[in-house]
């Protein structure tokens, strides 16, 4: 699959965080300007996940964004959905890489610089890397990297990186300023009373001039 538009990645948070529905906030946002969806699931049921899942990439394919899912290789496959996002202690890389076939986008997160060293470049498509900054919303959140160590990865990855943790309106430019492809978000757009409008102001920041 050729790169999609990481600019504005929204992963979906806790069902509950919304002020409606998961899939209402994913699609509000949407319409403020997200451009690419994770769905991290968190503490539902298998036949929850599927549907929440199978509804997005019902939705999302309509409207050209893609639709990664977290961690779940066989939701990803149920679903068709555009690719998958693993952690460091998730499946390895090369084992979902043979299962998913070479046309799926393939994510993985990086919570330190020397992490680097171990990413198969040929294998994997884009670099979550952070927390970039302290964030409530991953309990089992590693330390925040900060702006320098951010930018350190950005130089010397090969492949796409994507910022995430803490970010919202008030810090998105001087995080995306670092070069990187896109901004990961959970809170600043499902906790938020206007998630179209969060994204849209989200995405309005990041044109300012510095
Ligand atoms: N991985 C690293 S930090 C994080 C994840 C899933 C949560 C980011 O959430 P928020 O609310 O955007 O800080
Ligand atoms: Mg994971």
């Amino acid at each position: 699959m050729p790169h999609p538009d990481y600019t504005l990645y929204l992963v979906t948070d806790d069902p509950k965080a919304y002020t409606n529905s998961l899939i209402e906030g994913v699609e509000a946002a949407i319409a403020g300007g997200v451009t690419m969806v994770q769905y991290r699931p968190t503490n539902e049921s298998g036949r929850i996940m599927y549907e929440t899942a199978h509804i997005l990439a019902t939705r999302l394919r309509k409207q050209g964004i893609p639709l990664i899912i977290n961690d779940r290789l066989d939701l990803a496959l149920a679903v068709q959905a555009d690719g998958l996002h693993l952690g460091q202690n998730d499946l390895p890389v090369a084992v979902a890489r043979k299962l998913l076939g070479k046309h799926s986008l393939l994510g993985l997160s990086i919570t330190d610089p020397k992490q680097l060293e171990a990413v198969d470049f040929a294998l994997v498509d884009y670099l979550g890397a952070g927390p970039v900054f302290s964030t409530t919303t991953k309990s089992d959140a590693a330390p925040a990297i900060g702006l320098e160590n951010l930018a350190h990865i950005v130089r010397n990855s090969p492949i796409p990186v994507v910022a995430i943790g803490g970010i919202h309106c008030a810090n998105a430019k001087p995080v995306f300023d670092t070069g990187v492809a896109g901004l990961a978000i959970v809170s600043a757009l499902s906790r938020s009373a206007s998630p179209k409008q969060a994204a849209r102001d989200i995405r309005l920041s990041l044109k300012q001039k510095p």
